[in-house]
């Protein structure tokens, strides 16, 4: 047995992890205590890690290559590969120039990845396509600190959560999406509990519930918000004006914007009372020290950049920046958005904060790597959407996707697979192959994932930690800076056979000093750190320089900010809506977002079972008073359509969505339904400066969907991932497919189809060994179309596997049995008798596996939140599910005493 401290993959918090293995395996996890991020602490995603590496079923073990444009791929040797895709991209850039080909790379990637790759793009080819998810995610952040600061990357650190006085969360449902962060800020409000939440959100979310005062705002409207808090503070004599006058520039334009905003017509604009308004100004603008968090909310939106300008105006005009406990925090959702960052990872940005269109900077990065300083193209390159719309128009020819699911996670998907359908070649390289977007990929590079490999990330504080790997990766998985290096080798041995090799790299460690070298004299300055340092002191934060010991916490407490003049900049910004405003045809807003237990595209978190228990299948959100007044009931199909394209999903009601909006999570895409998940509807539009696409926001329909002929099927499986991967390329099928992973070993399918469908049938069966026989009894009923078949197995018997076709009555009853896995009582018959289901009983607590109604029993008989949680254990282990434990224990039904 041996530990290994690493990073935890998932998100943005950066914990420490050990990983127990034994050689070959990845046997356990723990939260690293050493580690500054989380102490010790892991949340639901990262215990569950040595689940996702349990199985090889559909990891992408050795390189996959199409050999002619329409066979399907075969296994080939790495060489093989390597050649190819070498080969045809220097094709491509000597027929159509380096601008005919692109990068689409990503924020979990390792800093190391990313410097590789923004090598062969910049360095070698001679082009600045290389865009990341990170421009769905942090790009409207990054604009707006670098216009209101002169340098990316926030001024705060993970410290400030315990210092602050009031928490300002914007478009962050940090309970879920950062919940160790959050279970730090709990820890922090429980010990001093005149702390100050305030959260700005459209639905009451569980980090919301947690709130002193909760702005549920109409979609979209921070900016009249934040507009309207600044008009409050400057009519009342709240702003810092000695701060402003020392180290400010920009006010006096700003205030004459603002003083349009007042109260009043902001909490008009916003869909909330003027005196909440006046509320959060008076706590922002009087606490001792103000820190904002913010998100997706924030971020993803049309005008996120001024989502996030007027955030931080609120920061400067009040002082509260560069001290303890104070500043505008922009959380990075991916494990390593900000090493991206720092590395230049972007179609707009170079290495180490350096802008495309600066001489200067061109020069320094061409002279660093060793390349003609012509080489580096002057011209920005062709962020995300951009980028695949010149794939669909045919300006660039081949593409190379690393370590993303561009087919499932951008917006608008039908352009999207057009443009990966048209392209001339696609490179993919991924852990998995049964993504979305493998299916157009014409060669697929294994890559090692979580445990197999080396290198750093860097977290939402600026913290650089390092990866480790713990086991060898599986099959021909190699790692992803070797990939790059090795096709980069090939390229560069075709188009500049004279240039001595830019990729004589030969570890991980090599690779990060080349990197941390080009930052010498930058704001990120990380001269004084190399793996040696991480190895003796842990992780660290940025800036380092040499002959530093410990990096900075807190930036700017000096008030001197990275811009030319060193003054922070306040911008003028205007309140615009949405891009896409709800109207008679398409009455309802699309909000999206994330679960708390799933992962983006879930095919590291969806092998998993007990990741699903929290929420089992997909669904759109809809406020009661909506329903009601459309005659709609829960768990009905729906299907939720923009003016672009639309999907199928079952109906929940809560009123955690405001009215007039609904409420879809981003996670479910083909790998688990018959279509591409909420993206189908989504809309590209873009913000003019930072180019982020407005993903929280489409103007929707919702109308029951016509599918009478419906399905349930369950099957219990030793592999229940082998199962998955043969029922997946079922689904597109249907009308609706939806499958999930539950209990231990069990899969569920839900289907839905316009007529009945007895050829899918036979197949499903065939696929789930379902046929009549000893053990697997069948009803049929041919005049009504319905078909009913129930496996048992082992001795004493236990339900093993059901499937109602064309009548679903009882089956929700049976699936509840057949979870149980109570033996079997009786006749077997018994089991086709279609008895109602009791109501979903949801798991709360992952780790203790604690159902909804044991909590809310005990809390109904009068139990507090620390009796439940002795009583019970939930709670106790991870955390996460503390914020919805704190809610049963106040809306719990009061029992009489038994
Ligand atoms: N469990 C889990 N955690 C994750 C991830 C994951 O996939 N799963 N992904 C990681 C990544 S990459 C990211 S980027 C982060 C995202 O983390 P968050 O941004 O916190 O999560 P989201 O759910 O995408 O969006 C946050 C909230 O924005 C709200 N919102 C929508 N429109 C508006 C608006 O106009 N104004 C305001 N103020 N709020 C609005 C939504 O209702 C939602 O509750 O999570 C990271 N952590
Ligand atoms: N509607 C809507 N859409 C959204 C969002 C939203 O809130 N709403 N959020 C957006 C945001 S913020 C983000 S960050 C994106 C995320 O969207 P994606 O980037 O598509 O997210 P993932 O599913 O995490 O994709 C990562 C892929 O890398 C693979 N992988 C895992 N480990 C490795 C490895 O070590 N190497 C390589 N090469 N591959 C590996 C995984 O199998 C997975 O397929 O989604 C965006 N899309
Ligand atoms: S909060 Fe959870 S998902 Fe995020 S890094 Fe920590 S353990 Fe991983
Ligand atoms: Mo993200």
């Amino acid at each position: 047995m041996t530990q290994t401290a690493s990073t935890c993959c998932y998100c943005g918090v950066g914990c420490g992890v050990l990983i127990a293995s034994d050689g070959t395996r990845i046997t356990g996890v723990q939260g690293d205590p050493a580690h500054p991020a989380n102490y010790g602490r892991l949340c639901t995603k990262g215990m569950t890690l040595p689940a996702t590496a349990a199985s090889l079923t559909n990891r992408a073990l050795y390189p996959e290559m199409r050999l002619t444009r329409d066979s399907t791929r075969q296994r080939v040797d790495w060489d093989s590969a390597l050649d190819t895709v070498a080969a045809r991209f220097a094709d491509i850039i000597r027929r159509h120039g380096p601008d005919a080909v692109a990068f689409y790379v990503s924020g979990q990637l390792l800093t190391e990845d990313y410097y590789l790759f923004n090598l062969l793009a910049k360095g070698l080819i001679g082009t600045n396509n290389i865009d990341t998810n990170s421009r769905l995610c942090m790009s409207s952040a990054v604009t707006a600190y670098k216009m209101a600061f002169g340098a990316d990357g926030p001024p705060t650190c993970y410290e400030d959560l315990e210092l602050a006085d009031c928490v300002l969360f914007a478009g962050s449902n940090m309970a879920y999406a950062h919940p160790v962060l959050f279970r730090r800020l709990e820890a922090a409000k429980a010990t001093r509990p005149a702390t100050r939440w305030i959260v700005i959100d459209p639905r009451r979310t569980d980090t919301a519930a947690m709130a002193d005062l909760h702005l549920q705002i109409q979609p979209g409207t921070d900016v009249a918000l934040f507009n309207g808090m600044l008009h409050h503070l400057i009519w009342e004599g709240l702003v810092d004006s000695d701060y402003l006058a020392a180290h400010t520039e920009g006010f006096a334009e700003l205030k004459k914007l603002v003083r349009d905003y007042t109260p009043k017509m902001a909490a008009e604009l916003c869909g909330i009372a003027e005196a909440d308004l006046i509320t959060a100004a008076e706590w922002f603008g009087r606490s001792p020290a103000s820190l904002s968090l913010y998100c997706m909310g924030l971020n993803q939106s049309a005008h996120g950049t001024d989502k996030n300008l007027a955030l931080i105006n609120l920061h400067l005009a009040t002082g509260q920046v560069g001290k303890p406990g104070a500043g505008p925090f922009s959380l990075t959702g991916q494990p390593n958005a900000m090493g991206g960052r720092e590395v230049g990872g972007m179609a707009t940005m170079l290495a180490a904060h350096r802008d495309i269109s600066n001489d200067q900077h061109r020069a320094e990065v061409a002279a660093h790597w060793g390349v003609p300083a012509e080489r580096l193209s002057p011209r920005p390159g062709l962020p995300a959407v951009a980028m695949f719309d010149a794939l669909r128009e045919g300006k660039i020819k081949a593409i190379w996707i690393a370590c993303t699911n561009p087919a499932h996670s951008m917006p608008d998907l039908g352009p999207v697979r057009e443009a990966l359908q048209h392209a001339e070649f696609v490179v993919l390289q991924e852990a998995y192959t049964n993504t979305d977007t493998a299916a157009f990929a014409d060669v697929l590079l294994p890559a090692a994932s979580w445990g197999e490999k080396n290198g750093t990330v860097t977290n939402s504080e600026r913290r650089i930690s390092r990866v480790r790997a713990a086991i060898a990766a599986p099959g021909e998985a190699r790692p992803d800076w070797w990939i790059a290096a090795e096709a980069g080798r090939r390229m560069e041995a075709l188009l500049h056979p004279e240039q001595p090799s830019l990729f004589g790299f030969d570890d991980a460690a090599r690779i990060f000093d080349a990197h941390s070298q080009l930052t010498v004299g930058r704001d990120l300055d990380i001269g004084g750190i190399d793996y040696a340092l991480l190895e003796r002191n842990g992780p660290q934060q940025w800036p380092l320089p040499a002959g530093m010991q410990v990096g900075l916490a807190r930036r700017y407490v000096d008030g001197m900010f990275a811009t030319i003049n060193g003054r922070a900049r306040l911008h003028v910004t205007p309140y615009k809506p949405v891009a896409e405003p709800t109207n008679a045809r398409y009455p309802f807003h699309l909000l999206t977002g994330r679960l708390r237990d799933q992962w983006h595209g879930m095919s590291r978190s969806g092998r998993v079972p007990q990741l699903f228990a929290h929420t089992p299948e997909p669904g759109i959100t809809m406020h009661p008073t909506d329903a009601e007044r459309r005659g709609l009931r829960a768990g009905e199909l729906m299907r939720v359509s923009s003016k672009r394209g639309g999907l199928v999903l079952p109906l929940a009601i809560s009123d955690s969505v405001p009215s007039g909006s609904v409420f879809a999570a981003m996670h479910w895409n083909g790998q688990f339904l018959n279509s591409g998940g909420i993206n189908e509807a989504s809309l590209g539009k873009v913000d003019g400066k930072s180019f982020q696409p407005e993903l929280k926001h489409a103007a929707v329909r919702v109308e029951r969907a016509e599918l009478p002929w419906r399905a349930l099927l369950a099957r219990r499986s030793d592999d229940v991932l082998a199962l998955h991967a043969a029922v997946q390329p079922l689904l597109a099928e249907c009308d609706y497919a939806a499958l999930s992973l539950q209990g231990r070993d069990v899969l569920v399918l839900r289907v839905a189809c316009a007529t009945a469908n007895a050829d899918w049938l036979a197949r499903v069966f065939d696929v789930l060994d379902m046929q009549p026989g000893s053990d697997v009894l069948e009803y049929r009923d041919a005049r009504r179309n319905v078909v009913k078949r129930v496996a048992w197995q082992g001795t004493p018997a236990r339900l093993a596997g059901l499937a109602f076709a064309g009548d679903v009555a009882g089956a929700d009853a049976l699936l509840a049995r057949l979870l149980e896995g109570e033996v079997w009582q009786g006749p077997r018959l018994a089991a086709f008798s279609n008895k109602p289901a009791a109501p979903r009983d949801r798991v709360i607590c992952n780790c203790k596996q604690v159902k909804e109604s044991q909590i809310t029993e005990l809390a109904g008989r009068g139990a507090g939140l620390d009796e439940i949680k002795a009583t019970l254990g939930c709670g106790t282990v991870c955390g996460s599910c503390v914020p919805e434990l704190k809610q049963l224990c106040v809306n719990a039904p009061q029992l009489a005493a038994p």
